[in-house]
């Protein structure tokens, strides 16, 4: 046994990864359920490293140094439950099976249950950065016990991007699930981040009147200011992309209907689960499915709309800089609710995630890394109770510089008939927190009066209700 770590799973994600950890001087045992796979990667990468090319889970397993550290990079869901079947009985205690692929967190706190009271420590760990990522260096966010992390932890701090200032981008996130469920917030930003670009994009397009190399010019622009990060660096790149059948934008040629893999759907039903609103998240996630209904969009093609005049030149440059502020101040809402949400899984499950390290390890490698994120991280680490990134002082400056430009934005929207749900629900959510009072209060008692739920007054404590269909004096109802 000589292997430091071990992959199952020899699809582009669990090459790549394996790949990456030879690269880094680690011994890397091979193993996939059809052998053609591991031979081939043997052949054609073998001189980056050392691997041993393992063909029956027994080979793979002896070849291991123990703890033994054993990778599984297959498609998640059944996959993953058959290929821990396989090796667990092969295993010892105090080895660690890391689940690398894109598993649902209460599935790896369920395969992290069972598997701890046979004393074999489960790591569920995100993965982000795509195939590129996972061999030149991904973020990663691995869950599972401390002293499964205090073994695997060295190898991926190895493996891991770095940020600019040379922090290794993984860190442990916390047990069980917390890795996944970090995994699956993070998609579910990126998400609101790609539908505020696709609707600053739309608006540049439709209002301003611009063209995409024109668009293309303006988010190369942005991408040197504080909106510089990963996503706006490629937006550019497919705006200025022509299509060489057509001579047309690539833009235009693409079928307008979006698809998804399904973790941004999962942050939005776990957060309706534990009443987070992410609502930038989930415009983000309809967004994408109204895209598809194509039939519905065909019936609807016909419906009246506004008649506007498209901006002119001088107009248009000065709406572009507004649009500007419109994408930066969504995106702090974006990330103030993702934090959130994050904030409230740890509660629930005890954590004890440090949100200044997630925002840290998010720096380099993954598909949301941006410059921003290290002041996310700087917000944290001076203060980890934050409320909410809105708390803290330069975020709240920033936005508050912003808003004017911010409303503009969604009004000129409004009367120029772009739909701009993503802008539109970070502008609610911001004025909405910001409110003295809300209509809450009616809903209140519109509830007390169909239903008799009760209602808390604002001057005394306890439980009221009106009796609504009688006198309508109150009662006390504690
Ligand atoms: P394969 O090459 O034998 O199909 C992505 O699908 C990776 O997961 C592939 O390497 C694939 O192996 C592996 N995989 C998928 N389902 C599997 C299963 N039930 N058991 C083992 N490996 C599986």
């Amino acid at each position: 046994a000589s292997a430091d770590i071990g992959v199952t799973g020899l699809a582009v994600m669990g090459s790549n990864l394996a790949r990456n950890f030879a690269r880094h001087g680690f011994t890397v045992a091979l193993h996939n359920r059809t052998t053609a796979k591991t031979d081939a990667l043997v052949e054609e990468h073998g001189d980056e490293g050392n691997f041993i090319a393992a063909r029956t889970a027994e080979e793979f397993v002896a070849a291991l140094e123990r703890p033994r550290r054993l990778v599984i990079m297959v498609k998640a869901g059944e996959a993953t439950d058959a290929v821990i079947q396989e090796f667990a009985p092969l295993l010892e205690s105090g080895d660690v099976i890391i689940d690398g692929g894109n598993a649902h967190f209460a599935d790896t706190r369920r395969r992290e249950k069972e598997l701890r009271e046979r004393g074999i420590h489960f790591v569920g760990v995100g993965i982000s950065g795509g195939e590129e990522g996972a061999l030149n260096g991904p973020s990663i966010m691995p869950g599972g016990s401390a002293e499964s992390y205090e073994s695997l932890g060295p190898l991926l701090e190895r493996i891991a991007a770095k940020a600019k200032d040379g922090t290794p981008c993984t860190t442990h996130i916390g047990p069980d699930g917390a890795g996944h469920f970090v995994k699956m917030v993070h998609n579910g930003i990126e998400y609101a981040d790609m539908q505020l670009i696709a609707e600053a994009y739309h608006l540049l397009r439709e209002v301003a009147g611009y063209s995409p190399a024109q668009i293309a010019e303006i988010f190369t622009t942005w991408n040197t200011g504080r909106l510089d990060s990963y996503l706006i660096e490629i937006t550019a790149q497919v705006l200025a992309h022509t299509d060489a059948a057509t001579g047309k934008p690539f833009v235009d040629v693409v079928a307008d209907q979006a698809e998804q893999k399904g973790t941004g759907r999962w942050t939005v039903q776990i957060a309706l689960d534990l009443g987070v609103p992410v609502s930038g998240i989930a415009e983000a996630v309809f967004a994408r499915s109204l895209s598809g209904h194509g039939g519905l969009r065909a019936a609807s093609r016909d419906l009246p709309g506004p008649s506007v005049a498209t901006l002119g030149e001088a107009e248009a440059a000065a709406f572009a800089d507004r649009v500007e502020q419109a994408l930066y101040a969504s995106k702090i809402v974006s990330y103030t609710q993702g934090f959130h949400q994050i904030q409230a899984g740890s509660e629930t499950y005890d954590w004890d995630i440090d949100l200044g390290a997630v925002a840290s390890i998010w720096r380099g490698g993954c598909i949301i890394r941006a410059a921003f994120l290290d002041r996310i991280r700087s917000a944290y680490d001076s203060r980890p109770d934050l409320p909410s990134l809105l708390s803290d002082k330069q975020f709240s400056d920033e936005i508050g510089a912003a808003q004017d430009d911010w409303r503009s934005v969604v009004a000129t929207a409004v009367e120029h008939g772009v739909p701009t749900p993503g802008f539109s629900a970070a502008l609610a959510y911001y004025d909405a927190l910001r409110a003295e009072r809300l209509p809450a209060a009616l809903t209140q008692g519109q509830r007390d009066y169909f239903g008799a739920h009760t209602y808390r007054r604002t001057d005394r404590e306890g439980s009221f209700h009106t009796l609504w269909g009688g006198d309508r004096s109150e009662v006390s109802t504690d």
